[in-house]
């Protein structure tokens, strides 16, 4: 008795040692879509490595690329419910939660990354609320190039479209497939070169970084460069995992991700022309819009921002109205 006494101490002073060393560590996983050479990717992994030097290691995050911990979907619900610590999801796929989510998806409101800076700023306020009920703190928000259209066949007006099998990633890009007479497929950016080879899909709009990426030459022959948007990546933490740092952990987090956002924000540009280069020279055709299709697709937005505007009531009037004073 007196033996199994002395046993039952020792395994509890055993792992109070345990504990407090383990509690010196703290590790979180950072869930992520993107392959490891996308240039989200290479931001994040230089914001993991900035914390880990900031903290003396004692916040050791591990990212996972390629959605092989969880697809770019379920990213965000996984850090809400605290099954990864961190996460990097595309807001605007997130638009039938709110239309907050989807204000950075709305066609030609924006005509260049200072434009796209100062949406983001009036769209902040109400994001960081949105996501602070939803149990996380946003860290850092990087917006990916301008999205333009890609197709085998040349186009010169939105009539071209009809009938393509149009992948869409958002609300929004379903509607304007709705619009322009195409058969809208939802693809994640992880399956996008398998649906394009297996014919799932044959037309699209994204970036010019996700077309090099995917080396999307191999199947599609036209780029536009329309400039229709430009959406954003929001990387997060989830509340509890940011509560339960110490101060100075905080600090190097916040730190890290403010200068994650900067840093990301530049990067975008470069890789935008980059990404032209290498399509152009995987044998892709950079075009610019017709007159035709200018105004075909101007017409789409006006329509596809009108419904967002009314569906999006006074919070959503309240980010334009600060986006159009902020100009
Ligand atoms: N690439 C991602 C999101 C926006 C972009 O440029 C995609 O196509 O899914």
């Amino acid at each position: 008795m007196k033996r199994r006494v002395f046993c039952a101490t020792a395994t509890l002073v055993a792992s109070i040692g345990f504990a407090t060393a383990a509690a010196a560590q703290t590790k979180w996983d950072f869930a992520t879509a993107y392959a490891p050479f996308n240039f989200h990717s290479k931001n994040n992994e230089q914001f993991v490595k900035d914390v880990d030097a900031a903290t003396a290691g004692k916040l050791k995050i591990t990212p996972h690329f390629g959605a092989s911990l969880f697809k770019m979907p379920e990213i965000k619900r996984a850090v809400q419910t605290g099954n990864a610590q961190m996460g990097e999801f595309f807001l605007v796929s997130f638009q039938n939660e709110s239309q907050i989510f989807g204000v950075d998806g709305l066609p030609f409101l924006v005509s260049s990354y200072e434009q796209a800076f100062k949406l983001y700023q009036a769209q902040k306020p109400a994001l960081q609320k949105l996501l602070d009920k939803q149990g996380q703190v946003l860290l850092y928000s990087v917006a990916w190039p301008p999205q333009g259209i890609y197709t085998k066949k040349p186009i010169n007006s939105v009539a071209d479209l009809k009938g393509m099998k149009w992948r869409v990633y958002s609300p929004t890009t379903a509607r304007i497939g709705e619009l322009i007479g195409a058969q809208p497929a939802t693809v994640q950016e992880a399956e996008l070169s398998q649906a394009l080879a297996t014919g799932v899909v044959d037309g699209l709009i994204t970036s010019s970084a996700t077309g090099a990426d995917n080396k999307l030459f191999e199947n599609l022959k036209y780029y536009y460069n329309v400039q229709a948007w430009i959406p954003k990546n929001a990387v997060t933490v989830s509340k509890k995992a940011f509560n339960a740092l110490g101060k100075p952990e905080q600090e190097a987090v916040l730190k890290a991700a403010a200068a994650a956002e900067a840093r990301g924000w530049k990067e975008s540009q470069e890789v935008d022309a980059k990404s032209l280069a290498t399509l152009k020279q995987g044998g892709m055709s950079i075009e610019l819009p017709s007159a035709q299709l200018k105004a075909d697709l101007a017409k789409v937005g006006e329509t596809v921002v009108k419904e967002w505007t009314d569906k999006a009531g006074a919070e959503g009037k309240a980010i334009l109205d600060a986006y159009q004073a902020s100009k």
